[in-house]
Order: structure tokens, then C-alpha cells, then sequence
């Protein structure tokens, strides 16, 4: 391509991202934005596929039919976020076999969160209550993210985190008003979720490697500490209506700031942990290569379906 056809492409693309149009996937970008995108959206989409095992983990544990169906349609909804995530980012010129073995093969990340167990019920709350809660925060920011069907996707997948939140929230409620260990259980889900939770975010603005490039694409509407903070104003309310204690001893309202002040999150924990040693990291990947692996008879008969289907076709055309 000569060189003014791209300058003029990369200008209308510019002038269409600073008027708030979408960009389709049979437009023309610039690779680092196609790249940028399927680096995020496929670590978006693995995070919902792993983030089905520390909930899946308690579906035969479920202490009611009732609570046992929720969890079944809340995992469920994870996976189908998860499908949806992976086709929208098929459209950026990737393969699902292609993101499937990143993820394998530990050069997709997906998000730190899920490589910590699940140990009583009340996690189930918490999971629901917090990292729903979390994820909600970051994805309202993301319905406006600036490719098509990435936005598209984040306005259905808010609707259903919009139920798996109050459901977990439900539970804890349930149990912080139940017995005293019932509630001591919900404390301490509390407790284990608070900072993972807030990791969710990912590094300080300043530490923030894609930050910069995707805000200016608006693939990112929001900086991580920005929604970090809502995270936290919206959330400690909540935990005073449930009468638990907080999480971390420095939360305080700030009347200066009108937001909550609270600590330092562990750095190194965080870093620990989405470099791939964290408590969970081995057995997630072990089980989706096992998962994957038993799934294997079902690909075989696609393909073996549409070859036939072919063969058909070039019979008829005979
Ligand atoms: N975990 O430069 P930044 C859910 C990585 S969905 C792991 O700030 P960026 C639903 C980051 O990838 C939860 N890695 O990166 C559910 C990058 O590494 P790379 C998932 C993290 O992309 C609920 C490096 O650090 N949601 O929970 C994390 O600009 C219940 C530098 O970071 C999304 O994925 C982390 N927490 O901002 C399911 C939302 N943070 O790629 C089941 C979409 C950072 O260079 C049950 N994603 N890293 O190797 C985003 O909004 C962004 O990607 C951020 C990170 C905000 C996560």
C-alpha cells in the first residue's frame, strides 16, 4: 500500500474513534490496535472459561436445589460470556485453536483472581458479591470500548454479571445474619477475596504497560485506578450492611477526596501470581488441558460432519 493511502486510512480511523463510531471488523486499523485488542479480548474470554472452576468446584456442594440451580445458571452464563468473547475476537483475525493454545501454553494470561481456591460456601458469596461486582465495574467502562463487537458483547454480558452480583451478595447477606459461624465463614471469604479483588484492576496507572496506547484507541475508557476506587466506594457500604468487619484496617472515608482511603495492595503477590505461580495456577491450566483434551471426540465429529456435508455438495455440483 502507498504510503498517503495509509496515512489517510489512519486519519479516518483516527477521526472515527475521536467521534465515538465504532470500529467493525471490515474496517481498516492500525495492527497494533487489532493486536492490542486480541491480546485483551482473549485474555477476557480465558478469564471467563478458567473462571468457571473455583464456582464449578462447589456445584455438587450446593446446600440447597435452589442455590445449586443459581450456581449451575451462574457458571453456565460464564461459559457462554466466554464463547461469546472468544467469537468476537475470531473477528480480528485470530483462530479459537490459536487462543486456546496460548492459553495453554501460558502466554495468555487470564485474569490473577482465579488461581485462588475456593475453601467454604461463603467463597461462593464473596465470588459472586466481589469479583462479579469487579468485573461489572470494569465492564460497564468497556460497553463504550471503541471496537463494534467487543462493546456489543459487554452490554449482554453486564446483564447477566448484573445477576450473578446480587446472587452472591444474597448469600452473604444470608450468612453474615445466620448463625455466628456462618457468619465468622463470611468474614473470612471476605477477608481472602478483598485483595485479590482489587488486583482485578491490574497494575497502578503508572505501572500500567497498555494503559497509555489503549486509552488513546479507547479500548480502555477507564484507567485501572480509576475504577479500582469505585470499585472500593461502591463496595465498603455493602460490607457495612452486612455488619462484617473490613477487610483492610485503613479504610476510611476521605471528605477531602469524597472517596474511601485504604491500604497498599501486595505488589508482589500480584505479580507472583499472574506470572503463573500463584495458589490455584497449576491445577486451572492442568484441568483445561484435560477438559479440553476429553472434548476432543466432539471437534472430531464436526469436522468429520462437514467434511461429509462437502462431499455432498461436490456430488450434486458433479
Ligand atoms: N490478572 O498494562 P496493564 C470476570 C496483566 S471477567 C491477570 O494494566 P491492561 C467474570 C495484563 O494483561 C475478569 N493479568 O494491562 C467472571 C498485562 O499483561 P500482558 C476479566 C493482569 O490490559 C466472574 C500486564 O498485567 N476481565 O471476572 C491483571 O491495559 C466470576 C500489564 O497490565 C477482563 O479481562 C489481572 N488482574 O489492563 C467469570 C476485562 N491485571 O497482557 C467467572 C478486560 C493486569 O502484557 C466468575 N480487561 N494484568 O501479558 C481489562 O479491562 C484489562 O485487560 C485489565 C488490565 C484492566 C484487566
Amino acid at each position: 500500500m502507498r504510503n498517503t493511502d495509509e496515512h489517510a486510512l489512519q486519519a479516518e480511523f483516527d477521526r472515527r474513534v475521536a467521534a465515538e463510531e465504532k470500529i467493525e471488523p471490515t474496517d481498516w486499523m492500525p495492527d497494533d490496535y487489532r493486536k492490542n485488542l486480541i491480546r485483551q479480548m482473549s485474555q477476557h474470554a480465558h478469564s471467563e472459561i478458567i473462571g468457571m472452576q473455583p464456582e464449578g468446584n462447589w456445584i455438587t456442594r450446593a446446600p440447597s436445589l435452589r442455590r445449586k440451580a443459581i450456581l449451575l445458571a451462574k457458571v453456565q452464563d460464564e461459559g457462554g460470556h466466554g464463547l461469546y468473547l472468544y467469537s468476537a475476537t475470531e473477528t480480528l483475525g485470530i483462530t479459537r485453536s490459536e487462543m486456546i493454545e496460548a492459553l495453554q501454553t501460558r502466554k495468555a494470561k487470564y485474569a490473577s483472581i482465579f488461581n485462588y481456591p475456593t475453601l467454604t460456601w461463603a467463597d461462593i458469596g464473596a465470588v459472586g458479591w466481589l469479583v462479579d461486582g469487579a468485573a461489572i465495574v470494569n465492564q460497564i467502562a468497556l460497553q463504550r470500548t471503541s471496537y463494534g463487537p467487543y462493546a456489543r458483547a459487554m452490554i449482554r454480558i453486564c446483564k447477566e454479571e448484573s445477576f450473578h452480583q446480587r446472587q452472591g451478595y444474597e448469600l452473604m447477606l444470608e450468612m453474615a445474619k445466620g448463625s455466628p459461624q456462618q457468619k465468622q465463614m463470611a468474614q473470612d471469604a471476605l477477608n481472602r477475596f478483598w485483595w485479590p479483588s482489587l488486583m482485578m484492576f491490574g497494575p497502578h496507572d503508572g505501572d500500567s504497560a497498555h494503559s497509555s496506547k489503549s486509552m488513546q484507541w479507547k479500548i480502555k475508557r477507564e484507567s485501572n485506578d480509576t475504577l479500582r476506587q469505585r470499585f472500593i466506594d461502591q463496595t465498603v457500604p455493602q460490607i457495612e450492611v452486612l455488619g462484617l468487619e473490613m477487610p483492610d484496617p485503613e479504610i476510611k472515608w476521605n471528605e477531602t477526596r469524597g472517596h474511601y482511603d485504604s491500604g497498599e495492595i501486595n505488589w508482589d503477590e500480584f505479580y507472583k501470581v499472574i506470572n503463573g505461580n500463584g495458589p490455584c495456577n497449576h491445577q486451572r491450566i492442568k484441568h483445561h488441558v484435560k477438559a479440553h483434551q476429553d472434548g476432543e471426540w466432539v471437534r472430531e465429529a464436526v469436522r468429520a460432519y462437514r467434511a461429509k456435508q462437502a462431499r455432498k455438495k461436490d456430488e450434486r455440483a458433479a
